[in-house]
């Protein structure tokens, strides 16, 4: 039975994961590159904002089964839950999934079963096992007599958690368990069955990997469809959101909502790792991904020609966040579009998003104001919606009769 697992990358994924492990009876070592975060994790509080999160690291931390710090430490399992972003040329970075298997290399022993959880384009999972064989020509995935009593396992088990709904999720969720052989694979499902009540699915190591990217890039390229058919519909001046919600009475029709742009880490991401494994083949994903990254530019030009109707515009941009009802703005389209706003200097802006307290750096300098909606409101000229924060319904809807309304969520309609 495994008793002590360590967990490499205490982000969105590998935190909630430590924790519920440690809530769940493990003896769990975290692990960060980040000391800030170490320290404050050691102290019961966490450096992200995943609803309930803090509560269960707080118990973790209490009962005495986590425990962080920078370095690794021997144990059973080592799960890898490291950010796998791309460079400026679309092409997969997986250097912190080299840099985690290099650190927990020398702590590996026979028997131990290495798990790669972050999202990663196909092949990782084999490339961790020659990274740790060359750095430890003593350990083997074999299991021929002579290699038996000294043989690691090795898995992929893509996280596949909404945030804002992970710690619900990662219990629940059915999961794809793809090892590099046979015994990795049940030896992970054996593992993962103790606190999954979702189903498990066996799979190889690259079919697992593609899954994820697949699940991704089915639910950019269906997002990038609603994104063109609000293009087409501006074009023809028919209501996108009356359209959609039209061809979605047919019983096999099932559109997605349009938007500012898809943002966050992983649906804006993950396309392009299958676009660099088959370039050829992959032209409605690519495409799928260029709809979607041109959609904040749109909206910054929809903006600035209705700003040039007036002599000083105020613009009231209301949310942030790269979806509703959170605070999470990494690769939020909507900073985006207020960034581009403001360097064009269409006009004086005003943000209102409730979930934060502070803008971020580079709206602060460049003098962009944070206050509440209806104050924003008040004062423009050009309403922006740009996320459909619950929040927002609360808004008296008589202060947006005499304003230039754009909504790129629907949200007023
Ligand atoms: N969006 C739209 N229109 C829609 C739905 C979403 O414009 O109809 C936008 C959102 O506003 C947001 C972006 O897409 O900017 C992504 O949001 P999301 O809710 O689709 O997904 P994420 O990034 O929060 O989480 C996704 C999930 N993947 C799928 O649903 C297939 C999650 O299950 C994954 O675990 C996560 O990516 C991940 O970590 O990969």
């Amino acid at each position: 039975m495994y008793k002590k697992i360590c967990v490499i990358g205490l982000g969105y994924i590998g935190l909630p994961t430590a924790s519920l492990l440690a809530v769940k009876g493990y003896e769990v070592h975290g692990v960060d590159i980040n000391r800030q975060a170490v320290e404050s994790i050691n102290q019961g509080e966490v450096h992200i904002y995943e609803p309930d999160l803090d509560i269960m690291v707080k118990a973790a931390i209490q009962s005495g089964q986590l425990h962080v710090s920078s370095e690794p430490e021997e144990a059973d399992i080592f799960i890898v839950a490291v950010p796998t972003p791309f460079q400026d040329d679309h092409k997969p970075n997986i250097s912190y999934v080299y840099d985690a298997t290099m650190a927990i290399a020398p702590y590996i022993r026979p028997g131990n079963l290495v798990i790669l959880e972050s999202t990663s384009p196909i092949g990782t999972t084999e490339k961790i096992v020659n990274w740790i064989l060359e750095a430890r020509t003593d350990l083997s995935v074999s299991e021929t007599s002579h290699s038996i009593c000294n043989r690691i396992y090795v898995a992929h088990c893509p996280e596949r958690v909404m945030p804002g709904q992970i710690l619900r999720e990662l219990v629940e969720n059915d999961r794809i368990i793809g090892g590099i052989d046979s015994p990795s694979t049940k030896k992970t499902v054996e593992f993962y069955k103790q606190f999954v009540s979702g189903e498990i699915l066996e799979t190889n190591a690259r079919t697992a990997e593609m899954a994820k990217l697949t699940e991704n890039s089915f639910r950019d390229v269906n997002i990038a469809f609603a994104n063109e058919l609000s293009l087409i519909c501006d074009h023809l001046d028919i209501s996108v959101w009356e359209l959609i919600r039209l061809a979605n009475h047919h019983p096999r029709v099932q559109i997605l909502q349009p938007g500012p742009g898809v943002g966050g880490h992983c649906i804006a991401v993950d396309p392009w790792f299958l676009v660099d494994a088959a370039p050829e083949q992959a032209k409605l994903i690519r495409t799928a991904r260029i709809v979607n990254d041109y959609k904040p530019g749109y909206v910054v030009d929809r903006v600035s020609e209705r700003a040039g109707r007036f002599k000083s515009p105020v613009i009231a941009c209301l949310g942030l966040a790269f979806k509703a009802n959170m605070n999470d703005l990494r690769e939020s389209p909507a900073v985006k579009i207020v960034e581009h706003l403001s360097k064009l200097e269409v006009g004086t802006i005003y943000v209102a998003e409730p979930h934060i307290k502070e803008l971020p750096e580079s709206l602060l300098l460049m003098h962009v104001s944070l206050m509440a909606a209806e104050e924003a409101i008040r004062k423009s000229d050009i309403v922006l919606l740009l996320v459909n924060h619950d929040v927002f319904k609360d808004i008296d809807s008589n202060l947006l009769k005499e304003k230039i309304v754009i909504d790129t969520r629907g949200f007023f309609n």
